[in-house]
């Protein structure tokens, strides 16, 4: 096994995009992939073992099942990208299946550092895969990896955990053709997306009864202070788990309990919040099945095979680059 890293994320486009989202007119947001520094990275591993989150177990369980299905249908030689490889605990049960049949390059590509270290810990025991981790954006890595593929080799995406559903709707369809264009016709994505279930139990899984994610919510306006310089009291808001029937997404927001002022001075604003008032963090969308087909059509992608967890909805979507 050999790991190598290649980095980048700064401080001064965090401070961009925390300026942009608080200071936009309307509802005040921030990204989600903030929410992910090394403490959010592990409060998100607590959140996937929690008994009301039963998503990511649905997940693992899938992989667990079905890797030689799904290895069987692939096309060797295989170069493995993922895209936010979280601790790597699911993608163990692709690459030991991969790695029965031949050696494999696995790059996972991570704006998390924390993350990316976790994984490439938790895979550095599977002797035939070399480990090539990529701290960027998904696209750019993505673009990265593509570079370097070897020629006739397929390059099997792996996007687990249902975080396509973390990109707003219609994004989610424009990222899945951003993804078909850096492929080649005939390469692979494994998509994982969480499919759709009861609004109660929705919210028991995005408001659990322990606060781990209220605490994960929270940490961005604690990173805010640790890294801007800001000076969020944290007391002074609140988590809050919202199922929106219209674009059948559970949203994530922070409220303010009063109304307050705070400044950010390393990226030069302040601002004021009324009571009441929310930040928009994250959404997680909730798909049907005809829902996956259809925009992995218009995304350029044939929907070869799909297995669906019945204990806790979820589907692992086998596209292939049409
Ligand atoms: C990473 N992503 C798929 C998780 C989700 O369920 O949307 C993030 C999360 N947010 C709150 N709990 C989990």
């Amino acid at each position: 096994m050999q790991t190598q890293t290649i980095t980048a994320q700064s401080v001064a486009e965090l401070a961009r995009d925390v300026r942009a989202g608080l200071t936009r007119k309307g509802q005040k947001e921030l990204p989600s992939k903030y929410l992910y520094d090394s403490v959010g990275s592990a409060l998100f591993e607590v959140i996937s073992v929690l008994p009301e989150y039963g998503l990511t177990r649905a997940d693992e369980r899938l992989l667990r099942r079905h890797s030689e299905d799904i290895v069987a249908r692939l096309t060797p030689p295989t170069t493995v990208a993922e895209l936010g490889s979280g601790s790597g605990k699911k993608t163990r049960w692709m690459l030991e299946a991969l790695s029965r049949h031949q050696h494999i390059s696995y790059c996972p590509i991570e704006i998390s550092r924390a993350a990316l270290t976790m994984c490439e810990r938790e895979l550095a025991d599977i002797d035939a895969v070399s480990i090539v981790g990529f701290e960027r954006e998904y696209l750019d890595g993505l673009l990265e990896v593509a570079a370097r593929r070897r020629k006739g080799e397929q390059l099997l995406v792996l996007f687990l955990g249902s975080t396509i559903g973390n990109f707003e709707h219609p994004a989610d369809l424009k990222f899945l053709r951003q993804m078909r264009e850096t492929l080649q016709a005939g390469d692979a994505l494994l998509l994982g997306t969480d499919l759709e279930k009861p609004a109660p139990q929705l919210l028991d899984a995005y408001d659990d009864s322990l606060g781990v994610t209220a605490a994960f919510n929270l940490n961005l306006l604690a990173r805010i202070n640790r890294e801007l310089e800001a000076d969020f009291s944290l007391e002074q808001f609140e988590h809050v788990a919202r199922f929106n029937q219209d674009t059948g997404s559970v949203e994530m927001h922070i409220r303010s309990r009063r109304q307050q002022n705070v400044s950010i001075p390393a990226a030069e604003f302040s601002i004021t919040f009324d009571a009441g008032e929310t930040i928009w963090t994250e959404s997680s969308h909730k798909y049907s099945l005809k829902e996956i087909s259809r925009i992995s059509e218009n995304a350029g992608f044939r929907c070869d095979s799909q297995w669906i967890d019945e204990e806790w909805p979820f589907a692992e979507n086998l596209l292939i680059a049409a």
